[in-house]
């Protein structure tokens, strides 16, 4: 088979293939219409999808803030991830696992967690910020790609449960070099297992760009491993919520595994203790900031006429609200106890664990200002 046959019609056959990259809606803000993807979408659930956008880039932007502030100790920003987040975020069920990596905030924000569980977590002052399973929304992982596999064990689970939920699992292009994201790939697909690999490519991994890491689109990986991938417009929130819909639909039916490559860009650094002035052109950044995932969702409101300036001023005046609603209970988090360490470690209290921290206990106990 050609690469052309590959994703599109048999040669010789005339017909067109569907367009590589799934996108509803054009950085100007103008719908059009895709083949296979569509959504049909109130203008009161736009507009909620484009608060949504709104608030967390506004949470993001506190973050970054607070960090640059001394208030936290790194934050990663979303910035210019957020459609591919809240689309994906949005079309998840309430049954339906996320695995995240560091980065979802938005996610997070599409499964009730309080923000300011995500900046304890940033700030050191709590192990992981929330109950997975109060939010179905699991720990974010450092460790890059390890969460794949969690969330393949997860999805194996859930199909020996029989419910029909699914799992999503979030990773960034950097991920799909690991073993394990080619692991869970292998096992997944061997077990046909109710699950959603969501790859953000915001083309970088710190600072490699993605070419040096695949001589294909990350997308043209999954068949490979047997099962379809698809590459979706990592900043058209409708085209995101589209393509996610679909494959956790096909995933609970039975079709198993869906590789989602949302193309995006990051548009911050990797970090607050990156530089991205070292290694990338600025030029790429400006090209991107013409695709952003709120301007073209704003666009669309405004000519479309489902919004006016009122909405558009209030939208923003909330997201300034929950922001300093946020910086405040940040600062206003308290440390943990020293002992704190010990304390989720296992389910059950473990008798060596326990005798550590007696030890650390009394330790501290002999230091007469601690006690005080
Ligand atoms: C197993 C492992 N190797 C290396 C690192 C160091 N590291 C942290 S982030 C990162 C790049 C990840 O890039 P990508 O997967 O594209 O995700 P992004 O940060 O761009 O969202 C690396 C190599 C790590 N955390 N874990």
């Amino acid at each position: 088979m050609t690469i052309d046959a590959a994703h599109g019609a048999p040669p010789g056959t005339g017909a067109q293939p569907p367009p590589e990259l799934v996108q509803l809606l054009t950085p100007e803000g103008e719908r059009i219409e895709h083949p296979e993807y569509d959504v049909d979408l109130t203008a009161d659930e736009i507009k909620s999808l484009y608060r949504d956008l709104v608030i967390v880039r506004r949470l993001d932007t506190e973050a970054l803030a607070l960090t640059r502030q001394g208030e936290l100790g790194v934050w990663a920003s979303l910035l210019g991830q957020e459609a591919a987040q809240i689309g994906s975020g949005r079309a998840l069920g309430p049954g339906d696992m996320a695995f995240p990596s560091y980065r979802e905030h938005g996610v997070a924000w599409c499964r009730d967690v309080d923000p300011v569980k995500v900046l304890g977590l940033f700030r050191g002052v709590n192990h992981a910020g929330w109950d997975p399973r109060e939010h179905n929304f699991h720990l974010y992982t450092i460790v890059i790609g390890s969460q794949t596999l969690h969330a393949t064990g997860y999805a194996m689970g859930i199909q020996r449960d029989g419910t029909e939920d699914a799992a999503i699992v979030y990773f960034g292009d950097g991920a799909t070099s690991e073993g394990d994201v080619n692991e869970a790939f292998v096992w997944s697909a061997a077990q046909n297992a109710p699950i959603v690999f969501f790859c953000q490519n915001n083309q970088w991994a710190i600072s490699e760009p993605l070419e040096r890491q695949s001589r294909i689109p990350l997308y043209r990986r999954a068949e490979g491993f047997g099962f379809p991938g698809i590459r979706v417009d990592g900043n058209d929130v409708f085209a995101v919520l589209a393509v996610t819909k679909r494959a956790l639909d096909n995933a609970r039916s039975g079709q198993g595994p869906t590789l989602i490559e949302a193309f995006t860009y990051r548009m911050g650094a990797h970090t607050t203790t990156d530089d991205p002035t070292r290694y990338r052109l600025q030029a790429e950044l400006e090209a991107w900031k013409l695709k952003d995932p709120i301007e073209r969702v704003k666009a669309y409101l405004v000519k479309s006429q489902m919004a006016d300036k009122e909405f558009f001023a209030a939208i923003d005046e909330e997201a300034k609200s929950i922001g300093s609603d946020l910086r405040k209970r940040c600062l206003e988090l308290p440390d943990p106890e020293a002992t704190a360490i010990w304390e989720n470690v296992y389910a059950t209290e473990h008798a060596p664990l326990a005798g550590e921290r007696d030890r650390f206990t009394s330790y501290l106990g002999s230091f007469e200002e601690v006690t005080r």
